[in-house]
């Protein structure tokens, strides 16, 4: 089936072949797009000048942080250049900022933005440290070259263009264990990191480039016992030789805590647990016989405390790296503190499963451990394991087993087989592939969602494993696995900008309308329409209720400005509410409201036909712009109709007063009730309306929204820039008649001839 998207993918390949004249995935006005920051991070209760290098940098005015405790100044000298030209991408342009951080920003990440005159970017990370801040200077391209560094302490570097290599050099003492942590991928770095150790004689003690498989973690790391008092050295480059702006790292060079990995994986919100860490230098940490790569891993368990409010239980404040895969969950964060600064923080998902750990011996069916469902199981995949699990069931059952791996941070892959009552082989599920956000916020992952229907009464048998286990495992390889009968449905909600490749972020201009897309984990088989609100809009901002009827899973939101709503940015929230049906105590069907908060998606480099690196965002901003080129009004905003049924919406333009160009109206580009056609229809240069002949043959019966586009040449500099702005939201109610039992037709008698 070709759906508007790919139609519309397909039209834009074939544009890019005939010459790249128009790309149909640029389609707004110019907007910042924020590459590289340097440094990326600040000690809590310090302040740094910070470089900002992007395009579209014209007139900087300040910084946007998703945390309040940041205070912003433009440093004057450095100006930003006019808006792009001809290529607006090609250009990168630095501005300067003086970063103040309050004392009481916790240590962690933060979205950055770059705010000028064309609006606000994408997000960058930065951190906020409790240790000491070092800048490299350059040159340190060589041993004696090195920057000196005390223990303790984050170093902010960049691999310049042109084969750029850093060396760093710290003092430690004999036994010291010193953790050497490199965040680049992690932090929206383009660089792939490769690090060597060296003694004082020069001596390669180490080399690393990607501590584990997993793709969350292709950042190098080090962790050594000093064998010797004296001089260490770190040398550090990009793997693949690239550098420049885009190529910033951050290196913890520490005795801090560091934490591989946490047993349970989740807890139950309002719950106080014992929760135990698994790492190094961990403060009174107990031995174990857990290695990796050879180095030994201490534990530590303490009581976490997971707060039962909504925003916490329903959320996902994780201040670390978050892909489009871990959206999914609820969790928040947890560390291990030291006297001299805190561990690198790790992920506590949520779930209110009563939860277990895995015990082994369980590698065989006869070994199998015995569970309960619903019930939630934390497990490891040592190197070789196998771990198999069985519970009782009864015949017409289904069981969800969902397992998390790659979702919560491990580096395992999982694989999971049925075995039948024979003990042979079944049904095998690996991948849980599920995309919600095609390119631009791909959610596919190596995680488990399987759903088991159960054939006869008696016991139901699997075994998980990691795909590699032959040559990988260890008990890094933590995974999570839910077993439920029959779980509540669900969903979440990812607001993201449109632009499918490129990194974007959300601009809405005075008097005009835009699209933010929305786009869903439809969860546990829900399929219920969910209606979407934005919240805290900044004053003057509008945006009405949307509803995403069933089987869609990508809702277009529109937000309206006045012709006076004040130029700025701010945070807003998106909403989204679903009545579900659920079984009560007594096994009676009833209604139940959910309601759940939009997390961000952004792109963190472009793309051009694979999935786009992407991630959460820390929270959702906008910018107000002037003014837009054109506006879309469509009436009636209400329609009903059975299907087949053709439908006319009147959509009337308003055009700035430079705007001579003809409009196409269309519906591609986004996700239109199922079986909804909108041709295309063009409003002429001299034209302020359109009639839309909007065709319903394949429609179903039930209630959705959607949006009409306008997509036209606006003039910009004197050049044309494409845009595309919608209309606002029409509701769409289907109806199919009820079948009206037939009568058996009366027959004809042919009239009575009068004798
Ligand atoms: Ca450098
Ligand atoms: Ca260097
Ligand atoms: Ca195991
Ligand atoms: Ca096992």
């Amino acid at each position: 089936m070709i759906t508007n998207r790919t139609a519309r993918l397909l039209v834009c390949s074939f544009f890019l072949a005939a010459g790249g004249m128009l790309n149909a995935a640029d389609s707004q006005l110019p907007i910042p797009h924020l590459h590289g920051v340097f440094p990326t991070g600040v000690k809590q209760g310090g302040s740094v000048v910070v470089e900002f290098v992007g395009d579209n940098f014209t007139d900087p005015k300040s910084l946007y942080f998703s945390h309040k405790g940041f205070t912003t100044e433009l440093i004057p000298e450095v100006k930003g250049t006019p808006a792009a030209k001809d290529k607006p991408e090609v250009k990168t342009i630095p501005a300067k900022f003086k970063v103040t951080c309050a004392a009481d920003v916790p240590p962690g990440q933060y979205d950055v933005r770059f705010v000028g005159k064309l609006g606000i970017s994408n997000p960058r990370t930065f951190t906020v440290g409790d240790i000491t801040e070092f800048i490299e200077t350059e040159p340190n391209n060589e041993r004696k070259e090195a920057n000196r560094v005390e223990l303790n302490t984050s170093i902010n570097g960049r691999i310049n263009a042109s084969e750029d290599v850093d060396f760093f050099v710290f003092k430690a003492k004999q036994g010291q264990r010193v953790i050497v942590e490199c965040e680049a991928w992690r932090i929206d770095s383009k660089m792939d990191g490769v690090m060597w150790l060296y003694n004082s004689d020069g001596k390669l003690m180490a080399s690393s480039q990607d501590e584990d498989i997993s793709s969350e973690k292709r950042d190098p790391f080090f962790d050594f016992d000093a064998p010797t008092d004296g001089d260490y050295y770190i040398k550090i480059t990009d793997f693949t030789y690239n550098g420049g702006n885009g190529f910033f790292y951050r290196l913890k060079v520490s005795t801090l805590p560091y934490v591989d990995f946490i047993l349970p994986t989740a807890a139950a919100p309002g719950s106080t647990v014992p929760i135990t860490f698994y790492g190094r230098n961990l403060p009174g940490g107990e031995k174990t016989d857990f290695t990796i790569h050879g180095r030994p891993l201490q534990k530590l368990t303490q009581q976490v405390a997971v707060p039962a409010d909504p925003d916490t239980a329903l959320g996902l404040r994780y201040s670390s790296l978050v892909r489009p895969g871990t959206t999914v969950l609820n969790g928040m964060e947890v560390r291990v503190k030291s006297p001299d600064g805190q561990s690198n923080p790790k992920l506590l998902s949520f779930s209110a499963l009563p939860q277990f750990l895995e015990t082994e011996p369980n590698d065989s069916r006869e070994k199998a451990q015995r569970i309960e469902p619903p019930c939630a199981v934390s497990g490891q995949f040592m190197k070789g394991d196998v771990d198999y699990f069985v519970f009782k069931a009864k015949k017409g059952e289904k069981y969800t087993i969902a397992v998390y791996a790659m979702r919560i941070g491990s580096p395992a892959d999982p694989d999971l087989e049925m075995l039948n009552e024979k003990g042979e082989p079944g049904a095998t599920s690996q991948d849980f592939t599920e995309n919600i956000g095609q390119l631009r916020f791909s959610t596919g992952n190596l995680d488990i969602n399987y759903v088991h229907p159960v054939g006869a009464d008696g016991d139901v048998t699997f075994r998980l494993e990691h795909l590699y286990r032959q040559n990988q495992g260890g008990p890094q390889f933590v995974y999570r696995m839910e077993v439920e009968r029959e779980p509540e449905p669900d969903f979440r909600l990812v607001c993201s900008p449109i632009h499918e490749i490129h990194m974007d972020s959300h601009e809405v201009y005075q008097g005009g309308r835009e699209r933010f897309d929305i786009l869903v984990w439809r969860m546990n088989g829900h399929n219920d329409p969910i209606t979407v609100e934005a919240k805290n809009l900044p004053k003057g901002l509008s945006a009405e209720p949307i509803i995403i009827g069933k089987e869609v899973k990508w809702g277009t939101l529109i937000v309206t400005a006045a012709p006076d709503a004040a130029i700025g940015e701010g945070e807003f929230e998106v909403v989204g509410k679903s009545k579900i049906k659920v079984k009560d105590k007594d096994g009676k069907e009833v209604e139940k409201e959910i309601v759940r908060k939009a997390r961000g998606g952004t792109i963190v480099w472009d793309t051009v036909n694979t999935n786009a690196l992407a991630r959460m965002t820390r929270s959702l901003v906008l910018a107000v712009r002037d003014k837009v080129p054109f506006t879309l009004t469509a009436a009636p905003t209400e329609l009903k109709c059975k299907p087949g049924e053709q439908l006319t919406v009147t959509v009337t333009l308003k055009r700035r007063e430079d705007m001579p160009s003809p409009v196409q109206i269309t519906g591609a580009g986004y996700q239109l009730p199922p079986g909804m056609e909108i041709p295309l229809t063009t409003i002429e240069k001299d034209k302020n309306e359109a009639k839309v002949l909007i065709k319903t043959d394949k429609m179903k019966e039930g209630v959705w929204s959607f949006t009409i586009s306008g997509d036209a040449q606006v003039p910009v500099d004197k050049r044309n820039i494409r845009c595309v702005y919608p209309s606002n939201i029409i509701k769409i109610t289907v109806e199919i008649p009820k079948e009206v039992p037939k009568e058996k037709p009366k027959e004809m008698k042919p009239p009575e001839k009068k004798k």
